[in-house]
């Protein structure tokens, strides 16, 4: 019999007594010597008490149970804070800020406190954290995988307007969350070749030998459902050098090499590679993601057995693999090599397991970020896998040869090996096939892998492509962000909103509502206001929270267009210096991004931004009217003070580029009005709240497509056309914003000019100047804003990460939620 569990909920006083204890043996500490960084790690330490006992209970409940499990793979996990989340979910707000109270500390001050675990780039890194939240409140039984990087993304500053990059410490001052799990340590093998060595039976099977070995360390990371007892469990892994991995060379007395090569070993999972394209395609990244899955698969595999022995007709029934994006694409050959050499299946039971447990979301669209690599980058490190992934493609090139005999170049496209040139494996080819389902993230996204990126595929297999468009956690991006906004929802319709996001549609009757409109723009002024006084804390700008915040928030890329936006400040500039009288809105300009700091484009696009701001904060024609602020190191924590103070939503890619965005849908459902092309979930979110709600410009999909394919898009004829373009484009040339670097910035006219204009800024300008034109019109209507505002709100309800994960859960995981109860 095991002890029974009961979930108390402590008093304010037992939980300072608990803060103190935590103080006192943690920290060694009496609260009288306990500065800040210590409060913090005490309070943590204090509400992970509370998650540990649901946790326990968790794994009890499924231990009985033996429930399916989806394993969600990701390079990337963007978590942001989780003490005040972590709070929310166990229902310890009130209790933590008594308690705190009662010692003379105040939560608030305690809770900025936190620093930012940044182990991701952007979107797909963000999803994949909103994706947990929704599981573990749904009470879906679900394990998120990932890596424990050492350095995340790097911290952001400005030199002279440039980007440049500190190192991310996070895990220097401790990081009370982890729980590290040395008991679970996986080993990994590298290396070595593949034998042909006889088996019983006489049989010659392909045998991995003269591999060397790793461990894979699991650092467990608990998150708790919002109002629920699951607790699940993201485990993130880190590398470590295998003792008698040196062995040898130390016996040859090669100290210091031996060293080197431990050194060697831990470094794969030392630092996050902080571009979100493939460029960055190093030896090591391909072992970062080989480590990802071999320990995964790994832990997997080992829970399986414990639970169901070597039963592996079962794997289906119990064990699900979501692959975000193909970066851990290599699960579908490290499953295959799993089941073939150490439970010694053969080949095709094998492969009907892997497709069935497999599935793959895809998050781009441009062809030329679909992750390859050359075989001779592979083949030292995975010799048994490369072969694996060549039998693969051996069989499918047989199938689909008896279904298009006459058509070689429909062969080429398919094949996951890419022949021209150096030999390379298509990893999203590689994902396709492995998989039953593929899905997009956004219904336009999801067509156009359809009917361009991915065609031959879909053509073959229509049924395994999918769409499930992406949604954001309400419980961060509302309720934990935006306090203020979250009562007055409350006042209204009470907060069933919170695990139920479509009810936000009971708002719309007070769209019209006096009162509650005033009482909006009430709440986005406070928040405006806190913004103002972050903005001047950072950046040294003041910002009048009366303006319009305009505010584009999201990484740095060409495609992204935070180039047409500061086109549009620099024709609004110049449209005051000619007539300085002119009556302009006002307005707050808000960028926040990281560029990769390899891009050279994205870096000089900061510089310009920058200089803009220099040259147009302090001109005394502009007199405050226009400013523009690039806040530094734009992180999750920091998006969380921008989104609740955001008017206007800059959602503005060239269409057919963004696969989904889900910054828009977190704007969006803060009330911010959204100005954006016919791109990712752009189109859902217009039809959601309806045209007049939203601000649309901007050529289509298939416009894009058009003309870039015909060359029919000509940048001197739209120069010569448009006068006030052509001004803003003259600026650009004569490095009008770009101090002593003009010659650098330059390449920003010239990529508009010279090299065909790529992303169409051109091609859109007057239409987005016009979409910006309705939408300052609109914002001095005051109740008019107010109205739409609401409408945006109340129809965000479809963007809920619930409703995505629900989706997932129904059409590709085939996954039951199980309700973890107490225990007697
Ligand atoms: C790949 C290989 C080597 C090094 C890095 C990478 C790499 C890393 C990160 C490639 C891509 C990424 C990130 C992509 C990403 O964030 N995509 C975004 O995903 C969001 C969630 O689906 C979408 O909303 C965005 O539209 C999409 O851009």
């Amino acid at each position: 019999m095991l002890p029974a569990v009961h979930l108390t909920e402590p008093s304010p006083e037992q939980f300072s007594e608990r803060f103190l204890h935590h103080l006192r043996y943690n920290c060694g500490l009496e609260l009288r010597h306990a500065r800040a960084a210590d409060h913090l790690a005490a309070l943590e330490l204090a509400v992970r008490e509370s998650m540990i006992d649901r946790e326990i209970l968790t794994r009890r409940t499924y231990d009985e149970v033996r429930p399916k499990t989806v394993n969600y793979l990701s390079m990337e996990y963007l978590l942001g804070r989780l003490l005040l989340n972590n709070l929310i979910a166990t229902g310890l707000v009130d209790t933590a800020r008594e308690a705190m109270q009662l010692m003379g500390l105040n939560l608030d001050t305690i809770l900025d406190e936190e620093p930012d675990p940044g182990l991701g780039n952007g979107g797909l890194g963000r999803l994949a954290a909103c994706f947990l939240d929704s599981l573990a409140t749904l009470d879906y039984p679900a394990y998120g995988y990932g890596l424990r990087y050492d350095y995340g993304m790097f911290r952001q500053g400005f030199e002279k307007g440039w980007q440049v990059e500190h190192a991310d410490t996070w895990l220097e001052g401790g990081f009370p969350w982890e729980i590290a799990r040395h008991d679970l340590t996986v080993p990994v093998m590298v290396g070595g070749h593949v034998d042909w060595i006889p088996k019983k039976g006489g049989k010659h099977r392909p045998t991995w030998v003269g591999w060397r070995l790793a461990y894979g360390i699991p650092h467990d990371i608990l998150v708790a459902g919002y109002g629920t007892n699951t607790v699940s469990i993201l485990r993130l892994w880190d590398a470590q050098a295998a003792s008698e991995f040196d062995f040898q060379i130390f016996s040859q007395g090669n100290f210091v090499k031996a060293v080197e090569e431990r050194e060697r070993v831990e470094s794969v999972t030392r630092v996050l590679y902080p571009a979100d394209d493939v460029e960055a395609g190093r030896r090591l990244r391909l072992m970062q993601e080989y480590f990802l899955v071999a320990c995964t698969v790994r832990d997997v595999m080992d829970r399986f057995q414990r639970r169901h022995g070597e039963a592996w007709e079962l794997l289906p029934d119990k064990v699900a693999f979501q692959l975000n994006d193909t970066h851990p694409a290599l699960t579908v050959a490290e499953v295959m090599r799993y089941l073939l050499d150490e439970a010694g299946l053969n080949w095709t039971p094998s492969w009907e397991i892997t497709r069935a447990i497999c599935s793959y979301t895809n998050h781009t669209l441009l062809p030329e970020a679909l992750e390859t690599w050359p075989v001779s980058v592979m083949e030292p490190l995975i010799p048994r896998h490369v072969q694996i992934i060549y039998e693969i493609n051996r069989r499918f090139m047989d199938s689909v040869k008896e279904r298009c005999a006459g058509d070689p170049d429909r062969l080429r496209r398919m094949s996951i090996l890419q022949e021209d040139g150096e030999k390379r494996l298509r990893m999203a080819n590689l994902a396709i096939v492995g998989s039953h389902r593929v899905n997009g993230v956004a219904k336009l996204h999801t067509e156009l892998l359809r009917t361009r990126v991915v065609k031959d595929f879909a053509d073959l297999w229509p049924d395994r492509f999918v769409a499930i468009t992406n949604g954001v956690t309400p419980r961060r991006w509302l309720l934990a962000c935006n306090p203020r906004l979250a009562s007055a929802i409350n006042r209204r319709i009470g907060d069933g909103w919170v695990t139920d996001l479509g009810r936000l549609r009971e708002l719309e009757p007070f769209a019209d509502d006096t009162e509650f409109q005033e009482e909006v723009l009430a709440i986005k002024r406070a928040n405006k206001k806190d913004l103002a006084a972050e903005v001047q804390r950072l950046c040294d700008i003041s910002f009048d929270p009366s303006s319009l915040y305009d505010v584009q928030i999201k990484r740095l890329h060409e495609y992204k267009r935070q180039l047409l936006n500061a086109m549009h400040i620099i024709l609004l500039y110049r449209r005051i210096k000619a007539d300085p009288s002119l009556d302009v809105l006002p307005r707050s300009f808000v960028f926040g991004a990281k560029a990769a700091p390899s891009y050279h484009m994205a870096k000089l696009i900061i510089r310009l931004v920058n200089g803009i701001g220099e040259v147009v904060n302090d001109d005394p024609d502009v007199a405050g009217r226009l400013r523009v602020a690039f806040l530094p190191d734009y992180r999750v924590t920091l998006a969380e003070k921008v989104i609740p103070a955001a008017d206007l939503s800059e959602q503005i890619s060239t269409a057919g580029m963004e696969a989904s965005g889900t910054g828009n849908m977190k704007l969006a459902l803060n009330g911010a009005l959204t100005i954006g092309t016919l791109d990712g979930a752009n189109i859902e979110i217009k039809d959601a709240v309806g045209e007049d709600n939203i601000f649309i410009f901007g050529l289509t999909a298939a416009e894009v497509e058009e003309r870039l394919t015909t060359g029919a898009h000509r940048p001197w004829k739209l120069y010569r056309g448009d006068e006030e373009l052509a001004g803003v484009l003259d600026d650009l040339r004569d490095g009008v914003f770009a101090g002593d670097d003009a010659p650098q910035l330059r390449d920003i006219w010239s990529a508009l000019m010279e090299h065909g204009d790529r992303y169409m800024c051109l091609a859109d300008f007057r239409s987005y100047v016009e979409a910006q034109e309705h939408a300052a019109a609109l914002y001095r209507d005051r109740p008019a804003w107010a109205a739409a505002a609401i409408r945006n709100i109340a129809a965000m309800g479809y963007f809920s990460s619930d409703r995505a994960i629900t989706q997932y859960a129904n059409e590709i995981w085939n996954l039951e939620p199980v309700s973890v109860e107490e225990h007697d």
